[in-house]
């Protein structure tokens, strides 16, 4: 029998799936639960009826009877802010060109565009990433859906004094959005406060066959130029990935990590979106980070003797994909510290820790499985495992330590409390791998291990990192520093790594 996978390989398994979609997946009353496994962890793309977005106030303040903007509304609550305003009709960088101005001003210019019935020679402007939230904290205009609020990167940059990546969107019909991935390749959620939006969507690795003869990645990719062989010669290999969607009011769309996309405004619309990082999407992160590094250098590759190189590098990674390793790093640690104070406050132990037990349980004689666990088990793959002379032996060696009245004991001691009693690696991935594939419920305890595991998986692939080697850096700043945290931690709980 093949060896089943570990949690790194499955996860591929089900990115390397969802890469294949068809159609764009609809998802109504999804628990949690559900959506982590089918979605976050699969990074697969859907769309969230609009009963997510009912309560919002937004959706009634900010909303006419009619379904369009209320601009007396939003003048007279925000007017005097200055918000960022794109030029859609100009190219810069593959991008807008943008300007701040006011509130007050921008819907002006919107009212008198629309009463004029969008005339072709007036600009037309796009007021986008408005940091809303952070300038109007008071006002509730929404309140995160369940499914984002696993979030590392806001829950960082909310410990420093810059910007968050919570936005507000809005502008007339005809506005767009080029053709891109978000920032550090983060996953972003999109609602629509009212109007529609058409979506197009490539799966990860398509962007490479999307270049121009030059390496420009195409800025809008509806046009003709893509049937351009000579301009562009790999279009084609990859014509019939795109994936195509009509958002509606209230609509929410989870756009995956890395998943490229262009946006069109097709009526005046209001969107509410962020980005966000967590234990799900972090790796990708981290190689975006990686591979930007790489283009770094190659770009200064001439001054490579010169004093600091790596450390210039670093600075320059920081301007262009706007973190650098250091930065990546303190927010891991951040995330670490955070996830350890909240696992001490918990006290139930898990589901992941409750197969853990349960499935030990039959080497060990203690707590058979029922037959629902038993099929479980069987239609994953796991039994090999957990039967596998190896396994076996190393239970069998733990538990001839063990007085019957120790047995019994453990048999009912949750996750938490079991301080003398370790589980090997490789049955702790398979345990791990386990849960992922069941329906069985996760506790939040469960979502806090996830996060410090996937957390050490990709500290464990910086400290083998060659430029990190590379780089100065103090104890406290470093990789190690956050296993160590980790590691002095989990000395005294069970936790799926060894
Ligand atoms: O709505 C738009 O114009 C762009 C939104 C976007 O790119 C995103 O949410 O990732
Ligand atoms: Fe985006």
């Amino acid at each position: 029998m093949a060896t089943p996978m570990n949690l790194t390989e499955k996860i591929n398994f089900l990115r390397e799936k969802s890469y294949k979609l068809e159609t764009f997946e609809k998802v109504k009353e999804i628990d949690y639960n559900n959506f982590f496994k089918e979605y976050l962890l699969a990074n697969k793309p859907c769309i969230f009826t609009p009963d997510v977005t009912m309560q919002w106030k937004s959706r009634k303040d900010w909303v006419m009877e009619n379904h369009t903007p209320n601009y007396t509304f939003l003048r007279a609550l925000f007017g005097d802010a200055i918000v960022p305003v794109a030029n859609c009709k100009q190219e810069q960088y593959s991008s807008h060109p943008k300007q701040d101005i006011l509130l007050s001003e921008y819907l002006d210019y919107w009212e008198k565009y629309r009463v004029d019935g969008y005339p072709e020679d007036e600009p037309r402007l796009y007021l986008k990433d408005w940091h809303f939230t952070k300038a109007y904290p008071d006002y509730k205009a929404y309140t995160t859906p369940v499914y984002f609020l696993s979030d590392w990167l806001n829950e960082f940059w909310d410990t420093l004094p810059q910007d968050d990546y919570r936005f507000v969107y809005m502008g007339p019909k005809g506005t767009w959005t080029p053709f891109h991935a978000d920032v550090y390749r983060s996953f972003s959620w999109s609602a629509n406060i009212c109007g529609k939006k058409k979506w197009i969507f490539y799966p990860p690795g398509c962007e490479v066959m999307l270049k121009d003869n030059l390496g420009n990645l195409v800025y809008d990719v509806t046009s003709p130029d893509l049937e351009n062989q000579k301009k562009f010669p790999n279009a084609f290999k990859v014509k019939g990935q795109m994936l195509e969607v009509i958002q509606g009011e209230g609509q929410i769309i989870f756009v995956p990590s890395g998943w490229h996309h262009q946006v069109y405004n097709l009526e005046d619309t209001i969107s509410i979106n962020h980005n966000w990082l967590n234990g799900c999407n972090i790796d990708i992160c981290w190689k975006h980070l990686h591979s930007g590094l790489q283009d770094v250098k190659k770009e200064i590759e001439h001054c490579r003797d010169m004093d600091g190189w790596n450390t210039q590098c670093q600075l320059i990674l920081k301007a262009c994909a706007g973190i650098d390793y250091k930065q990546f790093l303190q927010m891991l640690r951040v995330i670490a510290e955070n996830r350890i104070e909240q696992h001490k406050k918990q006290e139930t132990s898990g589901a992941i820790a409750e197969l853990c037990i349960g499935n030990t349980g039959i080497v060990a004689e203690s707590q058979p499985l029922d037959n629902r666990k038993q099929q479980e088990m069987q239609e994953n793959n796991v039994k090999e495992i957990y039967m596998s002379e190896k396994c076996s032996n190393e239970i069998s060696e733990l538990e001839k330590e063990r007085t019957k009245e120790q047995k019994e004991v453990y048999t009912k001691r949750s996750f938490c409390d079991k301080k003398e009693f370790s589980l090997p690696k490789e049955l702790w991935e398979h345990f791990a791998m386990f849960a992922f594939s069941s329906d069985w419920e996760w506790s939040e305890n469960d979502y806090l291990i996830f996060d410090l595991y996937r957390i050490r998986h990709i500290l464990q692939v910086i400290i083998s990192d060659e430029d990190y080697k590379s780089l100065y850096k103090e104890y406290n700043d470093s990789a190690e520093y956050i296993i160590d945290i980790i590691e002095s931690w989990k000395t005294n709980k069970l936790l799926p790594f060894n």
